[in-house]
């Protein structure tokens, strides 16, 4: 095995899905996805004392982050975040499309990138580096419609509060509930997500819930 394949098998270790993009700069951007669970809540976000604080990040991503960045540097190369805990707030690297290329999942109606198993669940991060991992792409996007993952539901179009969605963006960013997110007493936001908390993609147990079948007459009651 190669450095570069030890580095992909580290990064597949340590996180639920990786992939790598090439950039126009020719540095390798290394995209990683984590589930955001009830456990493992990366939506987790607050303000303190005036202060933007990760509280999702920075317990369950960062020690992680830190690890595979010390592997990078043992193998010889550079290794770097993209934005506090590989997350670009200012969004100067868009992490949906670069997972988008890195065929980590395709865009869902709600906007975001909806995977096979872990449906919207997951939050990506991004690192910079010197490493020509193997398989890294320079495609761009193509044919966003063709995907499995979306169920073309629109539940996530229809039950937005404030009706920000459109199919696939986000039309009026600044009414997104998620944006203007009120605090609980202890700083924590209460961020809304219901487009994502009721897409059925990549979730068995609300899959479980779809409609049913209606019976044929032959069938009992
Ligand atoms: C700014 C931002 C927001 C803003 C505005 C989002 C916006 N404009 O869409 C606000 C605060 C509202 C927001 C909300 C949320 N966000 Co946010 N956000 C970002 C951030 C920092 C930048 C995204 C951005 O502005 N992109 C620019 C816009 C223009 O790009 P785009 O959304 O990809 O839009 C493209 C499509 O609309 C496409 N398009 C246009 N028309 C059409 C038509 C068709 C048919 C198709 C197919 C495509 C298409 O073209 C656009 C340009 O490429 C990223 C992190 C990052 N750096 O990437 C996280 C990020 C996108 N957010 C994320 C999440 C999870 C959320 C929330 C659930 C809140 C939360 N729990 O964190 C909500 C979800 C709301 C929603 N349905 O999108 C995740 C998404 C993960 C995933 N699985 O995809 C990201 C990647 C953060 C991360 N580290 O994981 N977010
Ligand atoms: S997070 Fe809430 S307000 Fe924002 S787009 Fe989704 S449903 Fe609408
Ligand atoms: S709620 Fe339905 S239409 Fe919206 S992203 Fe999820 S599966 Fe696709």
């Amino acid at each position: 095995m190669t450095n570069e394949e030890k580095i992909l098998a580290k990064a597949r270790e340590l996180f639920d899905v990786c992939g790598a993009t090439l950039q126009s700069d020719g540095q390798t951007l290394l995209i990683l996805g984590m589930e955001s669970t009830t456990e493992q809540n990366l939506d987790d976000f607050g303000v303190r004392s005036g202060h933007f604080i990760m509280y999702g990040f920075r317990a369950y991503a960062a020690p992680k982050l830190e690890a595979l960045i010390n592997y990078i540097h043992k193998k010889g190369f550079s290794a770097q975040l993209v934005g506090r805990y590989g997350y670009p707030l200012e969004g100067k690297i868009n992490l949906k499309n670069e997972a988008i290329r890195a065929k980590l999942g395709k865009r869902g109606k709600n906007t975001v990138v909806l995977h096979p198993k872990y449906g919207s669940r997951l939050r990506f991060m991004g690192i910079y580096t010197s490493a020509s991992l193997p398989g890294r792409t320079t495609a761009q996007i193509v044919g966003e419609y063709e995907f499995a993952a979306c169920r073309n539901c629109s539940i996530c179009v229809d039950i937005c509060p404030v009706k920000a969605l459109e199919p696939f963006r986000m039309a009026k960013p600044d009414q997104c509930l998620s944006n203007l997110s009120p605090q609980n007493a202890s700083g924590h936001s209460v961020l809304c997500d219901k487009c994502l908390k009721e897409c059925p993609a990549g979730n068995k147990a609300r899959r479980a819930r779809k409609t049913p079948v209606p019976k044929t007459k032959n069938q009992k009651k």
